[in-house]
């Protein structure tokens, strides 16, 4: 397994600021993205997997800024409750909605993996915080040889504007033990930006997309499982530089120290096998019982 790129970034390049504690209802001053770069011509297919939970005013953003040429968009919902598929339907009436089996933000990425039809899924989250701009990035970097390409907002060129000082210092302890136990050089984390080739989906043995209990990786320790699944599994993995913008509307879903938790656990569990019999603490994601008693498997929805 070799890391195709991992130069560090420049002193400075992410910033930590405060995170307001009050759920805001005004859109936040994130500068709009410069244009969204297509996919050149004769690119393998794209399909863009956005797993989304009350994302009903970010979304809409989101799809606006996709860049022309994908094959598909996927979106997995968490049981919203604020419209989220019908502002999605209406902004893009060719997307295809699919709903996750159990609940957690991983859950749903694994749903959406094992739906989707083209040779490439990009992980993209809908809240306005990765910028669809970057797609193109990402699928020259799968073309040069990576299996998954992990966006990193430490590489030079990359940044945040949504990182907390104790999420970057949490972020860093847990990449550094990572790096240590997995022999690898990755400059990034616990970061939802993602693609893959969907023939390495099998590899990666992440968890089962049929309903019944929660599994470990249906949360959002799900990026670090991804992470440590392809290292262990010895693909080749790359990073590009990339920078993660405010949350629009609305407010995190993930709990720091529940969930900085969880992706402890799941650095842990691969390497010392005893971890693995240990329950992670807490629930992976809030509950959702609408997502349970609607859930369908995800492959049921799967194209030919
Ligand atoms: N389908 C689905 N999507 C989810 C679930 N939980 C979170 N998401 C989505 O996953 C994406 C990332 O969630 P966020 O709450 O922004 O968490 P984060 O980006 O890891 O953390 P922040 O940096 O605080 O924003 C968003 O698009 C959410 O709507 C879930 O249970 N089901
Ligand atoms: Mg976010």
């Amino acid at each position: 397994m070799a890391i195709i790129e991992s130069y560090r970034a420049e002193p400075g390049a992410v910033t930590a600021r405060a995170r307001p504690a009050a759920v805001d209802t005004a859109p936040r001053q994130t500068p709009p993205s410069p244009a969204t770069a297509a996919l050149p011509a004769g690119s393998p297919r794209v399909s863009v997997v956005i797993p989304a939970r009350d994302e009903a005013r970010n979304l809409p953003l989101v799809l606006a800024e996709l860049p022309e040429g994908l094959h598909e968009v996927v979106l997995v919902d968490g049981g919203s409750r604020d419209g989220t598929v019908a502002a999605a339907r209406r902004a893009r009436p060719d997307v295809r909605v699919v709903r996750q089996t159990r609940r957690g933000k991983g859950n749903a990425l694994v749903c959406g993996l094992a739906a989707c039809t083209g040779e490439i899924a990009i992980l993209l989250d809908a809240d306005y915080s990765a910028d669809p701009g970057e797609i193109a990035a990402f699928v020259a970097k799968l073309r040069e040889g990576a299996d998954l390409v992990k966006g990193s907002r430490f590489l030079h060129g990359g940044g945040s504007s949504d990182l907390t000082a104790v999420r970057s210092l949490g972020n860093k302890t847990l990449l550094f033990l990572m790096n240590r136990l997995y022999r690898t050089s990755f400059s990034d984390l616990c970061y939802g930006y993602n693609a893959l080739w969907t023939r390495c989906f099998e590899d990666l043995e992440l968890p089962s997309v049929g309903p019944g209990e929660a599994e470990f990786g249906d949360g959002f320790e799900f990026e670090t499982v991804l992470a440590a699944h392809a290292a262990t599994a010895r693909l080749e993995i790359g990073e590009v530089p990339s920078f993660e913008r405010d949350r629009r509307f609305g407010e995190s879903h993930l709990n720091t120290w529940r969930d900085g938790w969880r992706v402890l656990h799941a650095i842990l569990r691969e390497r010392l096998p005893s971890v693995a019999a240990c329950p992670a603490a807490g629930p992976s994601a809030e509950p959702s019982a609408e997502v349970l008693a609607t859930a369908v498997p995800a492959g049921a929805e799967k194209r030919s």
